[in-house]
């Protein structure tokens, strides 16, 4: 398993590189990143949160678990409608909050093996894989968020992590 930078780990607020080499550290990066979001659990995971600065990013929204999705260089070509969509994030972990977003977006991007795919997203799908591309960004959800709330959720984080740093 990979560990997930937790906000306000300033590492966050790095901006992935394009991905050129499709190599089996590649493939293995991938598969760790896929055990690390499953196990979490959680529908979607940027390499930026376990660290890693590349544009690749992982998810699965579907009830079974069984609908692995891969996006590398991820571009969004087309944004229509919004929606409001109570989100949550590995690297913030306890805090949901109401995050408006596209409704319907196409993507364009490389599969694992360098192939390109182009794809449409509607619902959480859509939800998942804009917030993920921006964790490639160094964006994360809170950023949404007023900077008064922002502050009360570092706040809080803090606290949790010394609770459970004296348990
Ligand atoms: O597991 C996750 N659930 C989620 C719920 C609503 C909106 C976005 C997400 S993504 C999140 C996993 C994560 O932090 N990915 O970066
Ligand atoms: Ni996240």
């Amino acid at each position: 398993m990979l560990s997930i930078l937790e906000f306000p780990d300033p590492r966050l607020r790095t901006k992935a590189q394009p991905v050129s080499v499709f190599d089996p550290a590649l493939q293995s990066l991938i598969d760790a990143m896929f055990a690390t979001m499953y196990a979490a659990p959680g529908i979607g995971l940027a390499a930026t949160q376990v660290n890693v600065h590349k544009q690749l990013l992982v998810a699965d929204v579907s009830e079974e678990k069984n609908q692995p999705l891969v996006l590398i260089n991820p571009k969004i070509t087309l944004q229509e409608g919004h929606q409001v969509y109570q989100e949550g994030c590995l690297s913030v972990p306890g805090i949901y909050a109401d995050v408006e977003r596209a409704d319907r977006i196409e993507v364009e991007a490389l599969d694992r093996h360098g192939q390109p795919l182009r794809m449409g997203a509607d619902g959480l799908l859509a939800v998942c894989v804009q917030h993920e591309m921006d964790h490639l960004l160094g964006k994360l959800f809170v950023d949404y968020l007023s900077p008064l709330k922002r502050d009360l959720v570092r706040r809080k984080l803090e606290k949790q992590r010394r609770a459970a740093s004296v348990a």
